[in-house]
């Protein structure tokens, strides 16, 4: 019987990856080197400081400590431009939906983000308070594949990691999930996603009915 869902918000709640995007983008210019699409599928689901480390190895760029602390305060102040200019509009679709049904149905909902705006960008789609638990970038030590995002989720609507289920939609996060030993329904397209209970497209495909594992 599942009591809580747990969701992962870049790329499962909404499409914030094309702001990183264009972001990390516009960093890897003026460091002189470009930054394509297919590079940044290395960043979903990955912290801040990991992802400018993947960027600069793929500028083939050494930097101190220093330095990379303000680049990646330098990409997030940027980033942040971007997403104070989110609305509900950019919620993907289904979500709202089945946010409803889960809370029609007493199931418990929790944010399990690495990302460190999580706040701002839910503020900003106007989802905040469907969540009865928030866990993002700011309350985590560990990045997925590491469960501590689940696990504290789990922990903060007081829910066994067996009555959870995780939507998740970088391979990362279903580790993250399994390790954590939740179900894990992967949203995207199977042949990225391994390990998952099953793997929808999106929302739209997803039901109450679906919550049921042996
Ligand atoms: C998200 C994104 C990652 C991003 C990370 C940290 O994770 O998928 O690309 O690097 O958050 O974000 P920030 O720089 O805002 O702290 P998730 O876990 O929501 O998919
Ligand atoms: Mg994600």
């Amino acid at each position: 019987q599942i009591k809580a869902c747990l969701f992962d918000l870049d790329g499962v709640v909404v499409d914030t990856a094309k702001y990183h995007f264009i972001a990390w983008r516009e960093l890897a210019q003026e460091l002189g080197f470009d930054f394509t699409e297919a590079d940044n599928e290395r960043l979903k689901g990955v912290s801040r400081v990991r992802s400018l480390e993947i960027l600069l190895e793929i500028g083939g760029i050494e930097l101190d400590d220093k330095r990379k602390e303000q680049l990646a305060a330098q990409k997030n102040e940027n980033y942040v431009g971007y997403i104070q200019r989110m609305n509900p509009d950019e919620i993907l679709p289904g979500v709202e939906d089945f946010l409803k049904k889960l809370k029609e149905n007493g199931i418990r909902i929790a944010l399990g983000s690495a990302s460190k705006n999580a706040p701002l960008i839910l503020k900003q789609i106007g989802l905040t308070h469907m969540f009865d638990a928030i866990i993002d970038g700011n309350s985590v030590s560990k990045a997925k594949p590491d469960p501590e995002v689940f696990l504290k989720g789990a922990e903060a609507l007081s829910v066994e990691s067996g009555d959870c289920v995780v939507f998740e939609d970088a391979q990362a996060g279903i580790e993250a999930a399994r390790n954590a030993g939740m179900h894990v329904i992967g949203i995207g397209h199977p042949d990225n996603l391994k390990n998952a209970d099953f793997v929808i497209p999106g929302f739209e495909e997803m039901t109450i009915e679906k919550l049921k594992f042996d």
